[in-house]
């Protein structure tokens, strides 16, 4: 019999614009490394042109990601204590988390709370999982660590708490960012909580850097959409063919760089930042770091930011891990 989706219950917290604002001005105007949040990277196109990434095939992380869970939901539930309610860092599209919450739902109703700043993302992540058995979702419209502080507080009585952080994200902080990022999760959650943490793992540089450089060109669109973005929320007035698509693999750092490189002389207006940008020619605009790791730093970093590695699971196919951490 047909049933209507269920309509997510969402509360809502939007970035105000003066927010917005105050850190594009901050990034743009910063002395030396001009620089963008990439958090910013993902509107409503943004997060179309990031799904359309995820099917490259140069860009083998989502799928590695997917796989891994499909493997080993039933593991990671078997070393869980229940009755355990799920908190989902960046809600995503939810195709991961179907079979995490699969496995739990059959050995308990499971209360999911996907946490992301883009409403539409928690829409459609709701509509993909809210219709999955003795599974109910609440979103929460809020950046990562305030949803999670608000998640925490909605637990039942004897419930744990798993937190899903599963689209590596963590490596778009620098390492040391990562560890705190990591210590304040953990400052929010109470023993016997669990942490599933998604890490991409170092690879041939080659391989990266076609991975965020595809020959389709998507990569490419979903960086230049920032500027877009930008014009459309601040009343920009960014030429986006007059910046070029930048990768770059540094070794000391172990991440991938993404940046945006002026091809002309330029001034830009951003007017309800209250800015005018000039750029040299071949300076660039900083979007976005990608840190790749190795199976033992995850563990370690998870370590000294209070956390227990339990165990870890790799892709053979495109290095990647997921890493399951519990409080002690
Ligand atoms: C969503 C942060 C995991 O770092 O690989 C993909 C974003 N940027 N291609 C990544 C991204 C360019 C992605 N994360």
């Amino acid at each position: 019999m047909a049933t209507a989706a269920r309509m997510p219950s969402v509360t809502l917290s939007e970035t105000p614009l003066a927010e917005f604002a105050a850190e594009v001005r901050a990034g743009l105007t910063k002395p030396g490394q001009k620089e963008l949040p990439s958090k910013y990277l993902y509107d409503e196109a943004g997060s179309a042109l990031f799904e359309v990434i995820c099917l490259l095939p140069e860009y083998g992380l989502c799928r590695a990601g997917a796989r891994l869970l499909k493997r080993h939901a039933e593991d990671i539930a078997d070393l869980l204590p229940l009755p355990v309610a799920v908190a989902e860092l960046g809600s995503g599209t939810g195709a991961k988390t179907r079979w995490m919450l699969e496995a739990l739902a059959r050995r308990q109703a499971v209360n999911y709370f996907p946490i992301d700043i883009s409403r539409s993302a928690l829409w459609r992540c709701s509509q993909e999982l809210g219709w999955i058995d003795s599974v109910s979702v609440v979103g929460f419209e809020h950046e990562y660590l305030d949803g999670l502080v608000s998640v925490a507080s909605r637990r039942g009585p004897g419930e744990h708490l798993l937190v899903l952080f599963l689209g590596s994200t963590i490596g778009n902080f620098d390492r040391p960012a990562g560890e705190e990022f990591l210590r304040r999760v953990r400052g929010i959650l109470h023993p016997g909580d669990a942490l599933l943490l998604a890490t991409d793992l170092e690879k041939p540089v080659p391989d990266l850097l076609l991975a965020y450089d595809d020959p389709a060109g998507v990569t490419a669109a979903f960086n230049r959409n920032l500027l877009a973005r930008i014009n459309r929320g601040l009343d920009a007035d960014f030429d986006l063919a007059q910046f070029e698509h930048e990768v770059r693999y540094e070794e000391g750092e172990r991440r991938i760089e993404m940046h945006l490189r002026s091809r002309s002389a330029q001034t830009v207006h951003v007017p309800l930042a209250g800015l005018r940008v000039s750029l040299r020619p071949g300076e660039t605009i900083w979007t976005e770091s990608s840190h790749k790791y190795n199976c033992r730093e995850v563990a370690e970093m998870g370590a000294r930011a209070g956390f227990r590695c339990a165990a870890q699971w790799t892709d053979a196919e495109w290095p990647f891990a997921q890493s399951l951490f519990f409080t002690q």
